[in-house]
């Protein structure tokens, strides 16, 4: 499988979060990548930097502004004072019920809880590079598939899936997934799936194909109730207006068992099927795994190998974006299990 790997994901690099309350080392480190990158390499697959700028493309799925603060927060934040160079901001204040969202404060503290939507997102002198990166390597994958690629995997991070339209949140700022289907339509296709699998739900990528049908979001859970973000991800959100019926939300409870998991697949792929899609994005989180740090389902390595057999079945062009996991020395053998599973599938 072509593998599309950026170095400029290492220009993100956050020290800290926030984590009941203390600060802790970030879990979104760039050894993930590097971990995913040398395991795929290792198993005989190419590894390519990505060549297409997705600018335009990215115009579209998320708004002006907040591309405008994304590009610049850091360079707005260390004019405020130099020695911000060597600290995060971290939003304080957001604009929840009853308060404006449609004017911008000058202030860049409050600018920053504009476009947030949790404190978990730290940013870095490269962020912008990374997830901008990130995106050119998702619209890349989207040529090379239309090209007549069966595969391609976007070992990139940060990871996106959390970030909404106009808005970063959960380790994620711009949306690689949604701007992946986006290209594979721009680029022909007439119907696309995204098929989300990280243990969190993909509320950025939901909301903002939730008024269309041409892109189908399908996601499998930790159920909201309980797991971050908390106030999206449930069943019972089925898409509207145009898009009613093209979305489809399969949340588990905390700690199912792998064979819940896959019962949850058969129900995904099926959906996928309907819909008639003629390419699949798949917002791979391996943060499905037993031993991940922040999670609670139980898939085992040899799992994923059986996603990515799986997966080969729906017999789609497929463009897997690296989202989450943060077990971070095994993620190189679980993203690479996917791979092998869908290549040999
Ligand atoms: N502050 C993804 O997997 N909560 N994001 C972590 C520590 C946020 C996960 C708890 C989890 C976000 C892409
Ligand atoms: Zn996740």
């Amino acid at each position: 499988m072509i593998i599309l790997f950026s170095t400029l994901h290492r220009g993100h690099a956050p020290a800290t979060e926030f984590f009941r309350g203390e600060r802790v080392a970030c879990f979104e480190t760039p050894a993930r990548a590097e971990f995913v990158v040398e395991a795929l390499r290792e198993r005989g697959h190419e590894i390519r930097a990505p060549e297409d700028d997705s600018g335009a493309v990215l115009a579209t799925v998320h708004t002006p502004r907040y591309l405008a603060f994304l590009e610049t927060a850091w360079a707005q934040w260390v004019a405020l004072d130099p020695a911000n160079a060597e600290r995060q901001p971290f939003p304080s204040v957001w604009p929840v019920r009853s308060l404006r969202n449609d004017v911008e404060p000058s202030n860049f503290t409050g600018r920053l809880g504009l476009y947030s939507m949790d404190n978990g997102s730290p940013l870095d002198g490269g962020t912008w590079a990374a997830a901008k990166a990130g995106a050119d390597a998702a619209t890349s994958a989207a040529t090379l598939l239309t090209h007549g690629a069966r595969g391609v995997f976007c070992a990139t991070r940060p990871p996106g899936h959390h970030a909404g339209a106009d808005f970063m949140g959960g380790y994620c700022f711009v949306n690689s997934a949604a701007v992946g289907a986006q290209a594979l339509l721009n680029r022909g296709c007439q119907r696309v799936a995204i098929l989300d699998v990280d243990y969190h739900h993909g509320n950025g990528t939901q909301s903002i194909f939730y008024e269309r049908p041409d892109v189908l979001f399908v996601s499998i859970h930790g159920d909201p109730r309980t797991e971050y973000p908390f106030y999206l991800g449930h069943a019972d959100e089925t898409g509207s207006g145009a898009g009613h019926g093209f979305n489809l939300n399969l949340p588990l409870a905390a700690g199912a068992s792998s064979d819940l998991w896959f019962e949850a697949l058969e129900t995904a792929c099926a959906r996928i099927v309907a819909h008639g899609a003629d390419a699949l994005v798949v917002s791979l989180g391996l943060d499905t795994y037993a031993d991940d740090p922040i999670s609670t389902f139980r898939l085992q390595s040899a799992d994923f190998t059986r996603l990515g057999a799986r997966l080969r079945r729906l017999a789609l062009p497929t463009l897997f974006v690296l989202e989450g996991g943060y077990a971070a020395s095994e993620l190189g053998r679980n993203a690479a299990n996917v791979a092998e599973g869908f290549e040999q599938g």
